[in-house]
């Protein structure tokens, strides 16, 4: 899989290369590639905003530096022998960045993170590329960041764990909260040694060595919590 991720703060990326994302990037698993948008200006003052049409607070990301840095990643991915990436745009106004958009982008072969800063990017960016990419605009939650980058470090971690052979055990994925084999539901408790802890026990089942009644239990457990923080993910009972 190969990433490019262009920010004008390129070493807000640099976590990536560290634990589980940054091993990928090691054994050849993730391509990464962070460029810095202000090497696609021209001026002396490496100038990216400018004030927003129409009036109004803040600054808009200008069109043209964009469209030469994506061009450049184009090309080169094209060299690369890649074909048609997902062009991902952080934004709060984008659609719900959820864990069923973690495994579809763990599945792509190419993507492409284009981090705005300040109010966002001019929006004929993200038509222009519209034929050269298949675009989506994406929001990590109800809030407002400062720039896109937070939310593309969140939406790599998030699907690079899924890519086939960057996590030790596949299956740990099958209690991941909102995974499907988990019915979507938030992951319950866990327990590792000592059995006894500061005057707090394992909960018995546990060690009890019938697995049928633990996954029950866990079932439970799962279910209770998520009626507790998320009563909305158990369907229809808010
Ligand atoms: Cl994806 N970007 C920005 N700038 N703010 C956000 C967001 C993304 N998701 C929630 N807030």
């Amino acid at each position: 899989m190969r990433i490019d991720i262009v920010s004008v703060f390129p070493e807000y990326l640099e976590p990536l290369r560290l634990s589980l994302v940054g091993k990928a990037i090691e054994r050849g698993q993730i391509d990464l590639h962070v460029h810095d948008l202000r090497d696609f200006t021209s001026d002396k003052h490496r100038t990216v905003d400018d004030a927003p049409f129409g009036g109004g607070p803040g600054m808009v990301m200008l069109p043209e530096p964009w469209a030469l840095c994506l061009e450049s990643i184009l090309e080169s991915g094209k060299a690369d022998g890649r074909s048609k990436p997902t062009l991902v745009i952080p934004v709060p106004s984008g659609r719900q960045f959820t864990q069923r958009q973690a495994e579809d982008l763990a599945s792509l072969d190419w993507m492409i993170f284009a981090c705005g800063r300040y109010e966002g990017i001019d929006s004929r960016v993200a038509d222009y590329f519209a034929e050269r990419c298949e675009v989506r605009e994406l929001s990590i939650g109800d809030y407002v960041l400062a720039g896109g980058e937070a939310a593309v470090l969140v939406m790599v971690e998030a699907a690079a764990r899924l890519v086939p052979g960057v996590l030790g055990n596949p299956e740990s994925h099958n209690d991941d909260s909102f995974s499907e084999s988990n019915e979507g539901f938030l992951e319950g408790p866990i327990y590792t040694r000592p059995e006894q802890w500061r005057g707090l026990a394992v909960p018995p089942i546990l060690l009890s060595g019938d697995h049928a009644a633990v996954a029950n239990w866990r079932k439970e457990q799962s279910r209770e919590r998520t009626a507790k923080y998320r009563p909305d993910l158990l369907g229809g009972q808010e």
